[in-house]
């Protein structure tokens, strides 16, 4: 029953065990949550569902920071702990391949950040002829930003790139969409030869499982991998009374077919029950965009917006994961399939 991360060892990330009894689910959070609050900025007034990796002797972020006149943007961010972080103020400008200023975009929201074959490439939903699609780019310095071609047409979002090629193709996760709200949203995954040309689509998981995740699911942070397969934490959505509640889950997915789903968590890893959760800019949304982990121990923290207006953690180990998701497994229709 042992899983192993494949990947490298981390151990300055953030960390801190369990405190008081188990409430049964295989994560927790850290007891100094949120871990940025309101007003991070001089113009930024909400830094949430953003993304964090370690860099040189310390960590980097690239965060979605909404302004005070509140429009979405990209802001990098320098911590020497992961924790306590410092922002530049102004928004991530991007050039094209060619060197050209570029930026169209009005909107750039709910950023993953990869280091894939020695780039940070950025990931992020973006405005497409005013319409939300996936935006790429990349860094090598966080100072010079590059723009590639947005990988598909509107309408979608949580576009998440895997952090290595398998079977020598780029693969990327994204959740189909609509321009506004969506009521509705499945996960898929696409690939590329070359991070231009983007096709060969398969289903992964459907909403709809339960209700935790009836209304859409989409992918999170950047897929994990272990010898027993790509771990993927994903969020869940259900619509009551008073609108949407985001929770969050884990699956594991095939190694070298990555669309077929393995284990599903047939309840939530961890849904809004904090003040910082169920109150703030939107009540009810956690919302994880990364995670920092250490191989040789197995630890993971998980980096998630809490309604719409603050960056928490929340911890676990892939051991006392992979355990919860062996008893917890409930898999959907056509999951374990590779679905055209
Ligand atoms: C989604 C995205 C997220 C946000 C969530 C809840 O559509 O816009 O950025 O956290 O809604 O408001």
């Amino acid at each position: 029953m042992s899983i192993k991360i494949i990947g490298k060892d981390l151990p300055n990330m953030p960390w801190e065990e369990r405190k008081g009894p188990s409430d049964g689910l295989p994560v927790w959070r850290y007891s100094a949550n949120p871990i940025i609050g309101w007003n991070p900025t001089p113009s930024t007034a909400r830094i949430f569902n953003s993304a964090v990796l370690p860099y040189k002797d310390g960590f980097v972020g690239v965060f979605r920071a909404d302004s005070k006149h509140i429009n979405p943007s990209l802001h990098v961010g320098y911590s020497k702990d992961a924790i306590h972080w410092e922002f530049e103020d102004t928004p991530i400008s991007w050039v094209d391949e060619d060197g050209n200023p570029y930026n169209h975009e009005i909107h750039s929201y709910d950023p993953r950040l990869i280091e894939l074959e020695g780039k940070y490439y950025i990931i992020w939903c973006v405005d497409f002829a005013g319409c939300p699609t996936i935006g790429l780019g990349y860094t090598e310095d966080f100072k010079k930003f590059v723009r590639l071609e947005n990988p598909f047409i509107p309408f979608n979002r949580n576009g998440v790139l895997f952090p290595r090629k398998v079977n020598d193709k780029y693969l990327m996760l994204s959740r189909p969409s609509d321009s506004g709200h969506t009521p509705f949203g499945d996960i898929f995954l696409t690939e590329s030869p070359d991070l231009k040309y983007w096709g060969k689509h398969r289903l992964v998981m459907k909403s709809g499982l339960n209700w935790w995740q009836e209304t859409k699911i989409g992918a999170g942070p950047a897929p994990i991998e272990t010898d027993k397969g790509w771990l993927m934490f994903y969020h869940g959505v259900i619509t009551n009374c008073n609108g949407y509640v985001y929770s969050f889950g884990a699956a594991l997915l095939d190694k070298d077919e990555p669309s077929k789903v393995l284990l599903r968590t047939e309840d939530y890893i961890l849904t809004p029950q904090e003040n910082y959760e169920t109150n703030g800019f939107v009540p009810n949304v956690c919302f994880p965009c990364a995670t920092l982990c250490d191989a040789k121990t197995g630890r993971i923290a998980i980096y998630y917006g809490a309604a719409d207006t603050y960056t928490a953690i929340a911890f676990t180990t892939i051991d006392e994961l992979y355990e919860f998701m062996l008893t917890h497994n409930k898999l959907g229709k056509g999951d374990s399939e590779a679905v055209k």
